[in-house]
């Protein structure tokens, strides 16, 4: 089906566009009322994953409320390990919980590598449901989480500023750090398969905390992996989201992505001057600059687009929306960004 409004999948493959599209990380869930009100009625964020029906009207929310470019499914980085045999809990303002953590080799064996729909068959049917609703209106994005960030959780067990656990069981038991990491790339690209047959015109693979590892570890137990995803996956562009690995960005280049993401302490002018125009970018205004005045954002906003120039990008944020950001704030974002003229350089 030809997508009415497919601005993001020409700026991701490098089509020329007439105005840069607009999406926002965590656009779905977390800002709008109606999703709270629809969380509380079901019981829990859980609840609403596993209810493809309600994960549809989540990911719809946002469509017509905002007027963004693109939608991205409802759901979360961790239902990947829940289907590898490690359960998680969303605890009420406290976040991710897990009872029990991965340590050992042992640990691992008890593990599965997710290659049939038993488990994750909930988000693929609510991907069937929004393309259904969506029509051929604007594209769907699908999502997983990188394999590192999918690591830090299973084994620090819950969310951390550092991971230290996790970072130490790279130093200590290496082999079986890459024997998890390799169950976890298998059974993110057998999702992500699934989430292209279903539907999905594009996928962003999120490493929100590439950004602990130093250079070395990330070199060594992350990008391999996050290769080998790009490499699996050649159906539909690929959007690699790494935070806080802006030194890392020349070796990002050379991964087989169309895009590549930027969070907000990158500088749009000195990534391309570092990796030349090939790939599309992604980003990256602060998500907390959205709380300023209309006048701030409109600002920040303008010159941003100008130093991404208007082709081969795609506006966003450079990390995820606050659960707390002014509705106010967030149209102004994107009314700003669909109503720029470029500045002739
Ligand atoms: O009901 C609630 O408010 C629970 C909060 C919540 C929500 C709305 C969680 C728990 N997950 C989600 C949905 C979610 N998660 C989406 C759906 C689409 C959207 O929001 O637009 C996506 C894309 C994610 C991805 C995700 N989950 C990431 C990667 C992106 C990022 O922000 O870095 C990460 C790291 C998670 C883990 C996670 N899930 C939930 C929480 C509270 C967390 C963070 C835990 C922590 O580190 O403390």
């Amino acid at each position: 089906m030809k997508i009415k409004n497919d601005l993001l999948l020409r700026a991701a493959t490098g089509v020329v566009i007439e105005r840069v599209p607009v999406w926002m990380m965590r656009q779905a869930g977390r800002i709008l009322p109606q999703y709270r009100a629809l969380r509380a009625k079901a019981g829990s964020f859980k609840n609403v994953v596993k209810d493809p029906s309600l994960a549809c009207e989540v990911t719809l929310q946002p469509v017509d409320e905002l007027g963004v470019d693109a939608a991205i499914i409802f759901s979360d980085i961790l239902v990947i390990s829940e289907a590898m045999n490690l359960n998680y809990e969303i605890i009420e303002k406290k976040g991710v919980f897990f009872e029990e953590t991965v340590a050992t080799k042992k640990d691992v064996e008890q593990l599965k590598v997710v290659n049939d729909l038993e488990e994750i068959g909930y988000t693929i049917e609510a991907i069937k449901l929004v393309k259904q609703e969506l029509g051929d209106k604007i594209p769907l994005i699908g999502f997983a989480g990188c394999p590192w960030t999918l690591f830090a959780y299973m084994t620090e067990g819950k969310g951390s500023k550092t991971f230290a656990k996790a970072r130490t069981m790279l130093y200590q038991t290496p082999e079986v750090a890459h024997e998890l990491l390799a169950m976890i790339t298998q059974s993110t690209i057998f999702y992500l398969k699934e989430q292209i047959k279903a539907g999905v015109d594009i996928v962003q693979i999120f490493d929100s905390h590439a950004g602990i590892l130093s250079p070395a570890l990330f070199h060594t137990f992350a990008l391999p992996y996050i290769r080998e995803i790009c490499e699996a996956i050649t159906e539909v562009p690929i959007i690699v989201f790494a935070k806080g690995v802006g030194y890392a960005m020349e070796e990002l280049n050379s991964l087989p992505c169309q895009v590549l993401g930027l969070d907000w302490t990158m500088s749009p002018q000195l990534v391309r001057n570092q990796i030349g125009m090939e790939k599309s970018l992604q980003g990256n205004l602060d998500p907390c600059l959205l709380y300023a005045n209309p006048a701030y954002i409109q600002k920040a906003t303008a010159s941003m687009l100008n130093a991404f120039g208007h082709q081969k990008h795609i506006a966003n944020l450079g990390h995820g929306l606050e659960p707390t950001t002014p509705l106010d704030g967030i149209k102004c974002f994107i009314d700003t960004v669909k109503a720029y003229e470029y500045v002739a350089s």
